[in-house]
């Protein structure tokens, strides 16, 4: 790309990066062996780095990927690999630009496993602190809940004592709703979001990747959400984008993400000039950057190909990242 280097120096603001998604092969087959996890052995993809890599590149769906990010993060045990886990992303988005990163992360997809929520927060938090202090960079946990799981076992989670002494602490910035859209609606997590606006949790969820407009309106309405990740099937619903522009909310986009799910053919047809024209506010993220294929910056410069960007479309970009970042206003400053 021309504007590689222009990329590159780019301040960016990551917000949709899921921490077990930068769960790298290498990193995966350490712990695998250092914790003792048997891989699948009726699945040839777990055969070595470059089977499982070229796996990655023939998922099928959100469903087909969401398969092997459960296995592969099977094998965080220990406090300290979710610490090497975190440390990993930090230094590649570090390397990409980032100069603050809102980051996800499952912790039903861990406390199901027997590995105490403590241990996750505790091995993330040291890598957030070593981030701060070697690279500069900001950043704030989301806590994440697995809606294919039914609302009450998540409201559960949600009411645990370590996960509530985490909010209070101001370990944890907001929640979000991840993992497999299609026939889990928005609507059925109101109750969790309620409790959580009510504790001052910021508050987003995955909607319009797979599912339809209207889950966007619904995580908008029912759950009070300030940001839509991904959202990309607003353009179907010309009203309800009106409404998204209208109310300053910001669209947490991943085009590499959509393209390697299906959900767009190519990133050509991510709809970044629509967005841009009806001035609806989005970042660009790079969702599971060990799974996808890249990092951040191979996202701005797949968006920046296919869309042909001027300087101009990229300063307005950072600047509504920035804006629609939950650090504060003394922070954002710095990051202007
Ligand atoms: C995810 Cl791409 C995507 N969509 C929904 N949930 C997820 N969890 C991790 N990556
Ligand atoms: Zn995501």
């Amino acid at each position: 790309t021309p504007l590689h280097g222009f990329l590159e120096k780019l301040p960016k603001c990551e917000h949709h990066i899921h921490l077990e998604g930068a769960l790298s092969p290498s990193l995966l087959f350490q712990l695998a062996s250092r914790n003792q996890i048997t891989l699948p052995q009726d699945d040839d993809a777990f055969s070595s780095h470059e089977s499982l890599l070229a796996r990655y590149a023939q998922f099928s769906s959100l469903d087909d990927f969401l398969h092997y990010y459960f296995i592969g993060m099977s094998v965080l045990v220990l406090e300290e690999d979710f610490e090497a886990l975190a440390w990993d992303y930090f230094q590649h988005a570090s390397a990409d630009g980032v100069h603050h990163a809102e980051v996800f992360f499952d912790p039903q997809a861990h406390t199901a496993r027997g590995i105490s929520y403590t241990t996750v927060l505790t091995g993330f938090s040291a890598a957030r602190s070593r981030a701060e202090r070697e690279l500069g960079i900001s950043t704030e946990l989301i806590c994440c809940f697995l809606r294919h799981l039914p609302a009450p076992e998540c409201l559960a989670t949600f009411e645990l004592e370590d996960v509530q002494a985490s909010y209070a602490s101001g370990f944890i910035k907001g929640i979000g709703l991840d993992s497999n859209e299609l026939g889990f609606p928005p609507h059925l997590f109101e109750e969790m979001y309620q409790k959580a606006g009510k504790l001052g949790l910021r508050r987003t969820a995955h909607a319009g990747e797979e599912g339809p407009a209207s889950f966007i309106a619904s995580a908008l309405e029912t759950l009070g959400v300030e940001r839509i990740d991904h959202g990309i099937r607003l353009v179907e619903d010309v009203e309800l984008m009106r409404k998204v522009v209208a109310s300053g909310t910001m669209l947490t986009t991943c085009p590499m993400s959509n393209v390697v799910l299906r959900c767009v053919e190519s990133v050509k047809e991510v709809p970044i000039r629509k967005f841009l024209d009806a001035g609806v506010k989005f970042s660009i993220n790079s969702d599971d950057p060990a799974y996808f294929g890249g990092y951040i910056l191979d996202n701005y410069c797949a968006v920046h190909e296919a869309h042909d960007l001027t300087i101009e479309d990229w300063e307005r970009i950072c600047k509504h990242s920035i804006e629609g970042s939950w650090c504060n206003e003394a922070r954002k400053n710095e990051l202007s």
